[in-house]
This record gives C-alpha cells, sequence and structure tokens, in this order.
C-alpha cells in the first residue's frame, strides 16, 4: 500500500475518462509526486471494492511501442500490485486503437549483437510472466509483435471487435523474441503459428477467438470495463487459492500430462492445510458467503 497511501491520491468516483469504465468504477490514480512516478505507464486501482489493479500503456504517439522504460515502468508496477494485499488482479490495457504495436523499432535500429546477447536485451520483458496474480490483458486495436507477446504472457486474453494479433517481425528482418514462437504455437497451433510468424499478416479478433487466443470480444468501449469486472470477480476468491489455481493450471505448459495431473492433485491436497478452504467450504454448507482470509 505504501505506493498509494504516501501520495495524494485523487479519488474519482464518476466515469473515468478515457476508459469509458461506469460510475461504480472508483478510480485511484497515482499523483503526479507518485513514488514510483511511471512516464509511459497509468497505474489505477478499480472496481467497486478498489482491488483491480489496471495498469494502462501510455505512449499514444508511437501506438503504445514498448520502449524499454515502458516495460521497467510495468515491471515495477507489477512488483507494487503483487506486494499490494488488497489488489486480486491485474489489467493490462492500451488505447483503442492500440493495446501496443510491438517492441520499439526505433530504440533497437542501432544495436548490434554483442550489445543485445551480451547485454541480456530486454530480459525483464518476462515479468508479466512471472507474476503471481492473475493478469488479463484488455487488447483494443494493434497487439503486433512484442505487443502480441505482451498480451500472450498476461492469463486471460479480452479483445476489442477492433483488435488485431500479429507476429510482423519477419517484415523487418527479424523473428519474434519474447514468446511469440513459443506461446503462440501452444494456443494457436502449429500451422497458423508459423503461418502468423512466417507471413507477418495479423488476425482479426474474431479469428483469434476461434483460434482460442482470447477468451472473449466485446465491443471495444465495453472492453476495460469487462476485464474489470472479470478481475473483481477473481479478486472476490480466496486470493491464496486463486495462486495456487493459476500456478496449477500453468504447470500445463511445462510439463506431461501425468506430471501434471500429479502436481494439480498435490496442490488440491495442499488447499486443505489453508484456512480458506475450510472457509468455503463450510460457507458453503451454512448457505452463507465464505469470508475469505487469504490464509
Ligand atoms: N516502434 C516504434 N515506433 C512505432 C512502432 C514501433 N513498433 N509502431 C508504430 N510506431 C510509431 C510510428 O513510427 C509513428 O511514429 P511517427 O512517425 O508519427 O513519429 C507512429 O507510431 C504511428 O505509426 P504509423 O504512422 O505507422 O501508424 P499507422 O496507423 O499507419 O500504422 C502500424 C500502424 C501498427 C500498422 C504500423 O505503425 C506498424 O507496422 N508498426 C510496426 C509494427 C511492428 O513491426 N511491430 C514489431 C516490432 S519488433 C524481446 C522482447 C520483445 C521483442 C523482441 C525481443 N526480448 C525479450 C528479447 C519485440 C520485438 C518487436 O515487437
Amino acid at each position: 500500500m505504501a505506493y498509494f497511501c504516501q501520495n495524494v491520491l485523487k479519488i474519482a468516483a464518476s466515469s473515468i475518462a478515457g476508459h469509458g469504465n461506469s460510475a461504480r468504477f472508483a478510480a485511484y490514480r497515482l499523483s503526479s509526486t507518485a513514488v514510483p512516478s511511471y512516464q509511459h505507464i497509468i497505474v489505477e486501482k478499480q472496481g467497486a471494492k478498489t482491488n483491480v489493479g489496471v495498469i494502462t500503456l501510455n505512449r499514444p504517439k508511437a501506438l503504445n511501442a514498448l520502449c524499454d522504460a515502458l516495460m521497467r515502468e510495468v515491471s515495477t508496477a507489477l512488483d507494487e500490485l503483487e506486494k499490494d494485499k488488497d489488489v486480486g488482479a491485474v489489467v493490462i490495457t492500451g488505447s483503442e486503437k492500440a493495446f501496443a504495436a510491438g517492441a520499439d523499432i526505433k530504440e533497437m535500429v542501432s544495436n548490434t549483437f554483442s550489445q543485445v546477447y551480451g547485454g541480456n536485451f530486454l530480459n525483464h520483458w518476462n515479468r508479466v510472466s512471472t507474476c503471481k496474480k492473475p493478469v488479463i490483458a484488455a487488447v483494443n486495436g494493434y497487439a503486433l509483435g512484442g505487443g502480441c507477446e505482451l498480451a500472450m504472457m498476461c492469463d486471460i486474453i479480452l479483445a476489442g471487435e477492433n483488435a488485431k494479433f500479429g507476429q510482423p517481425e519477419i517484415a523487418i528482418g527479424t523473428i519474434p523474441g519474447a514468446g511469440g514462437t513459443q506461446r503462440l504455437i501452444r494456443s494457436v497451433g502449429k500451422s497458423k503459428a508459423m503461418e502468423m510468424c512466417l507471413t507477418g499478416l495479423p488476425i482479426t479478433a474474431q479469428e483469434a477467438e476461434k483460434l482460442g487466443l482470447v477468451s472473449r470480444v466485446l465491443p471495444p468501449k465495453e472492453l476495460v470495463a469487462e476485464a474489470i469486472k472479470m478481475g473483481e470477480k477473481i479478486a472476490s476468491h480466496s486470493k491464496l487459492i486463486v495462486a495456487m489455481c493459476k500456478e496449477s493450471v500453468n504447470q500445463a505448459y511445462e510439463t506431461t500430462l501425468q506430471e501434471g495431473l500429479l502436481f494439480e492433485k498435490r496442490t488440491f491436497h495442499t488447499t486443505f492445510a489453508t484456512a480458506d478452504r475450510k472457509e468455503g467450504m463450510t460457507a458453503f454448507a451454512e448457505k452463507r458467503p465464505p469470508n475469505f482470509t487469504d490464509s
């Protein structure tokens, strides 16, 4: 909470400019004196219980191209939201025109092999996929190259009807470098992943939904509000059990079926060591809502 408490917070209970969210979402926007302060992103806590962290990528003139400084800010924001005991889920979004048009090409143009290899170029991008709390990508407009990869690092992708997902790196003489060739194949299959990576051509939100890359397609203006609503639903459960569930689902990426099933079973057993499992089942039997304590 320190990063919110130390600062003067603007509490806007009415609609949030630019997001199209309904009045019931209170926005806690970091003031300009916030520590840490952000130049390329906006960080808010939203939802009726202000328990959903929202990171808005905010480099509109560059279609949210993911420069190094922006991705470092995303990492810092995730560190803070992960530490915040109130926050039960995080939404990452951009503008209606662009979620993100990729890594910043102008920043990369002069790099040499020894700089990128020797300097672990863009290594910190991985932070999104290591977040313990569920992360929802709310994608309107372009999600290209690193933008598509950033969305795929999230746990759930919701897309606006205008979204376009693509890996166009081949057209600028390189290949995806943050999971495009690996994560894409796992959600859309080899043939479509090859087609996207080798032609560089994007797919629409509707195709992405059909292929299983995104879980739902929504009108662009409703997208962020719906993502926050989903975040609120997730945040209403035990944060401890949610983290265990997320970890178990993610195991499916890493292991054989037998190993994954064993991991799931052991994690299920582990829930019986928590107060929240006891509370959840007791509340069901007593026909009352559960009061989770995240313990
Ligand atoms: N980088 C820098 N600037 C960009 C940009 C980008 N990726 N995308 C757009 N912009 C800038 C444009 O240069 C332009 O700036 P000004 O000329 O006004 O100064 C402004 O945004 C508006 O763009 P356009 O004028 O081009 O707008 P249009 O509507 O005509 O076209 C577009 C929109 C998205 C189709 C087009 O901008 C475009 O093709 N953009 C590039 C898309 C792309 O190739 N993306 C892939 C980049 S490579 C790694 C991690 C990540 C990566 C690699 C490694 N590691 C962890 C190792 C990722 C690599 C990439 O993403």
